[in-house]
C-alpha cells in the first residue's frame, strides 16, 4: 500500500519503552480520594468497604493479566508487579500504565454496587492516576514493597489514634478511659490486619516446605523440570491460569512470605 503524504506524523510518536530485564511496577492511586471518601461516606480511618472494593478490583486485574507476579494495596492504591521478563507491549510504559489504570478503574465501577449496595454511584466518579517504575534487582523490588507496607502500618497507626483522640474530644472524662482501653493503643493489635498490613494479591499454589521440591517449581522453572516438553509446557501454562487469585493480609517486609512462595519472584516467568 503506498504511504500517503500524513503518515510522516508517526514519528512524532516518541519510543517508551521500559529497560529491559527489571522488574516494573505500575501503580495506581486515587484521584482526590479524599473527597471522594467525604462525598461516599467512607468510614474513617478505614472503610471495609472501601477497601475489599480496591482488593477485588486488583484480583480482577491479575486474572486479566497474567503477567502480573503480585500486587500490594493500601489506602486509595495499588501496585502491580510485572515480572522482569515481561514483553508485553513490548514494555511500553504508556500501554501498560493506561491498560492497568483502565482495567482497575473499569473493574472498581462495575463492582462498586456489590460493596456499596446502598450507595449509588454518581459524580464524582473515581478515576485513578498511574506511573511505572523499573527494580533492577529483587532487592530492591522487595525494598519498595516493603517501603509501602511500612507507610501503611505509619499511616494507620496514626490514623486510628487520630480518630480515637477525636472521639475523645467529645466525651465526659468518666468515658475517656474506657473508650481509651477499649478503643486505642492497648487493643491496636486487634486491629483487621488488612489495616495494619495491607492487602497482597497472587496466584496461590502450594506452600512450600523449605528443602522440598514440588509442582509449583516446577510450573515456575525453578526447578529444571524432567524433559519439559511442549505439551508439558502448556500445560504448565493452563495450571497458571487456572491458580488461584488470592487476597492476603501478610506481612511482606520479612523474609517469610517470600522464602514460603518463591515462585513470585523466582528468575523465570
Ligand atoms: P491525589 O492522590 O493527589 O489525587 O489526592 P488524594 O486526595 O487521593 O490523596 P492521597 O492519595 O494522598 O490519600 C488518599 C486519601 O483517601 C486520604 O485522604 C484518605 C482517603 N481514604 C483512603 N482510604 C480510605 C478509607 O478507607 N476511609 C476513609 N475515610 N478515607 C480513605
Ligand atoms: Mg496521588
Ligand atoms: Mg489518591
Ligand atoms: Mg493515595
Ligand atoms: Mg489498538
Amino acid at each position: 500500500m503506498a504511504n500517503s503524504k500524513f503518515e510522516y506524523v508517526k514519528h512524532f510518536e516518541q519510543p517508551d519503552n521500559l529497560l529491559p530485564n527489571t522488574w516494573v511496577v505500575v501503580r495506581i492511586d486515587g484521584r482526590g480520594f479524599t473527597k471522594f471518601a467525604t462525598k461516599y461516606a467512607f468510614e474513617k480511618p478505614n472503610d471495609k468497604r472501601a477497601l475489599d472494593l480496591m482488593n477485588a478490583a486488583a484480583r480482577a486485574v491479575l486474572a486479566d493479566c497474567q503477567d502480573i507476579t503480585i500486587a500490594y494495596g493500601i489506602s486509595d492504591e495499588y501496585s502491580f508487579v510485572f515480572h522482569k521478563s515481561t514483553a508485553l507491549f513490548e514494555r511500553r510504559a504508556s500501554k501498560l500504565v493506561s491498560t492497568v489504570v483502565s482495567t482497575f478503574t473499569a473493574y472498581y465501577i462495575y463492582l462498586w454496587s456489590t460493596y456499596f449496595p446502598d450507595t449509588p454511584l454518581t459524580t464524582p466518579l473515581p478515576s485513578f492516576d498511574g506511573r511505572a517504575v523499573c527494580y533492577p534487582s529483587v532487592q530492591n523490588l522487595r525494598d519498595y514493597m516493603s517501603w509501602r507496607q511500612v507507610d501503611c502500618h505509619i499511616n494507620n497507626l496514626y490514623n486510628t489514634t487520630f480518630w480515637a483522640l477525636i472521639q475523645l474530644g467529645g466525651t465526659r472524662a468518666a468515658d475517656k478511659n474506657e473508650i481509651l482501653f477499649s478503643r486505642f493503643s492497648i487493643n491496636y493489635n486487634n486491629e483487621p490486619e488488612m489495616y495494619k498490613k495491607g492487602s497482597v494479591v497472587f496466584r496461590d499454589y502450594e506452600l512450600v516446605e523449605p528443602g522440598t521440591h514440588n509442582v509449583a517449581q516446577e510450573i515456575e522453572g525453578i526447578v529444571e523440570p524432567v524433559q519439559q516438553s511442549k505439551t508439558q509446557t502448556e500445560k504448565d501454562k493452563k495450571r497458571r491460569s487456572k491458580a488461584r487469585i488470592v487476597v492476603e493480609h501478610l506481612d511482606i517486609v520479612g523474609d517469610d512470605f517470600w522464602d514460603r512462595r518463591p515462585w513470585l519472584l523466582s528468575n523465570t516467568p
